[in-house]
């Protein structure tokens, strides 16, 4: 019988919360520390353990049979994989927000603006659907200083508790999309059998939950 792979993230907002529900799961495995690879000693699966931004790709090219991702991570990276089931964690918003003292007060007003972002793409395929034309400015992180900085007119990034918003003198404007995390496979793959039975589990520990 083949092993099958899981994708999950190695560190970051999503790893305790997709170890947990493994755990729940009933598999039995250590943790990430060195090894990248963790194999579980009572179902034939190993986990990996990644970057979040190449788990799609992983999971789209067949090198993991499954993933678990933030929603926002699929949608950017504009890969082709099925999604298998929601997860109830990991809940955020893609936001625009612009400065609290901005003029900016509706949307067509971001017309001729620019906007940081480490979202490039969802960011350039909302702006399209709402026929504006602005400079996108893609930017690897700490977006939200980009505003106090001189260096953009808005960002679009990630909110939760908006806090980080709040001190950094900015407010939500418009919602772009919600992400949460998500199980992802691929569409014809084989050990479809093992496959449902792990998304079974998941599905009891989910609905334990509720
Ligand atoms: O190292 P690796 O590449 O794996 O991790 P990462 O740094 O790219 O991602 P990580 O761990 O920060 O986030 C993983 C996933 O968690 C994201 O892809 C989202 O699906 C989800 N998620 C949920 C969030 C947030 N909530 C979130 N609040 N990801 C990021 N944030 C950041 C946001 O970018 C902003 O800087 O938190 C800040 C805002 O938080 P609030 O609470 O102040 O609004
Ligand atoms: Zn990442």
């Amino acid at each position: 019988m083949k092993t099958l792979k899981i994708a999950i993230q190695k560190s970051g907002r999503l790893n305790e919360k997709s170890v947990e529900l493994l755990k729940n799961c009933g598999l039995n495995f250590e943790n990430y520390k060195s090894s990248l690879i963790s194999p579980v000693s009572n179902f034939p699966l190993e986990i990996l353990f990644l970057r979040d931004d190449d788990i799609p790709e992983y999971v789209q090219d067949g090198i993991a049979d499954l993933g678990i991702v933030g929603e926002n991570v699929i949608q950017e990276t504009e890969v082709k994989v099925s999604y298998l089931q929601r997860l109830g964690f990991g809940k955020c918003s893609l936001k625009i927000a612009v400065p609290n003292n901005t003029g900016i007060e509706s949307i067509g007003q971001l017309n001729g603006r620019s906007i940081a972002t480490t979202y490039p793409v969802i960011l350039g395929k909302f702006l399209k659907e709402q026929n504006i034309v602005a400079d996108i400015r893609t930017i690897s992180g700490s977006v939200e200083i980009s505003p106090g900085l001189g260096l953009s007119d808005a960002i679009c990034d990630l909110v939760s508790t908006g806090g980080t918003l709040k001190s950094n003198g900015l407010k939500p404007f418009a919602d772009v999309m919600s992400s949460e995390a998500v199980l992802i496979g691929r569409a014809g793959s084989e050990n479809e059998d093992l496959i449902q039975e792990l998304i079974q589990r998941i599905q009891s520990v989910l609905r334990a939950k509720e």
